[in-house]
């Protein structure tokens, strides 16, 4: 019988061969994906980002963890549509500009995913008019940014000052990145700044919940 407990510790241990296993084996007896998504995976990867907070566990393994996430949600994403189960957001994630790194992008985009998230991933050296275009194109609720090096994070502002002008506010912006700070995120105007993925996932979560509230 599905166990939702076992799918959450798989997760831990990022054997995603297994998460996508019990996925398929849990969907076949008739677990509503819901339960699939709460009490499995994103039990799982909470459990990881709490690990990772507290510096019990580093990178590598919140990567392979994510990675095994990646793999149950790829299983469960069309019974999850099907059954109506809604994102909690879309976000449109991307590194500014100039920039080529993406370690830390990924996963704040996996953690995020992970916290049932709807995440579109526009890669590296994204263009001002890239993140609104696809802000807009998508509908996104809000717009994240990620820079490595003080020349490009000065990108940040242009999306900001753009995302203002043509949505009125409505798509949110949050930065993050090793040279990035809260003030440089208040001086640009940003909605928020998280200096990490965990706490980017519960950045996310409160300015979305304001945002519906
Ligand atoms: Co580069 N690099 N790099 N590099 N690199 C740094 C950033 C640097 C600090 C190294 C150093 O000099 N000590 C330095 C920047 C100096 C500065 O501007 N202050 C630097 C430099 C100078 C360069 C080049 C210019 C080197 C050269 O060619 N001369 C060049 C630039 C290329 C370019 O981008 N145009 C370059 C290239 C590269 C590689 C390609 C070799 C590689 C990137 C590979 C890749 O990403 N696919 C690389 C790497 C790996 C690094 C270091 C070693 C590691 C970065 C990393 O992945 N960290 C880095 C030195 C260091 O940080 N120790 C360095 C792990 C990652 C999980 O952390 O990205 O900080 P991080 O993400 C964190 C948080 O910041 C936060 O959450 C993440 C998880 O906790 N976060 C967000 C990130 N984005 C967020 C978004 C959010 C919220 C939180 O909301 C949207």
């Amino acid at each position: 019988m599905a166990d939702m407990k076992i799918l959450a510790q798989r997760l831990i241990e990022g054997k995603a061969d297994e998460v996508r296993k019990l996925t398929e084996a849990a969907l076949k007896e008739g677990v509503p994906p819901s339960e699939i998504l709460n009490k499995g995976l994103i039990a799982g990867m909470d459990v990881v980002g709490d690990r990772f907070r507290k510096n019990e566990i580093f990178v590598p393994e919140v990567l392979i963890a994510a990675r095994a996430m990646k793999a149950g949600m790829e299983v469960l994403r069309p019974a999850l549509v099907a059954s109506g189960v809604r994102a909690r957001g879309k976000i449109v994630m991307g590194t500014v500009k100039g920039d080529l790194h993406d370690i830390g992008k990924n996963l704040v985009s996996m953690m995020l995913e992970g916290a049932g998230f709807e995440v579109i991933d526009l890669g590296i050296s994204v263009p001002a008019e890239r993140f609104v275009e696809a802000a807009e194109e998508n509908m996104a609720d809000m717009v994240g940014m990620s820079a490595l090096l003080t020349t490009t994070m000065l990108h940040m502002r242009e999306v900001v000052e753009k995302l203002r002008d043509r949505t009125g506010g409505r798509v949110k912006a949050i930065v993050g990145g090793a040279p990035v700070s809260q003030s440089y995120a208040d001086e640009i105007g940003a909605d928020g700044y998280a200096p990490d993925a965990t706490s980017a996932v519960e950045l996310v979560k409160s300015i979305l919940q304001a945002n519906t509230a």
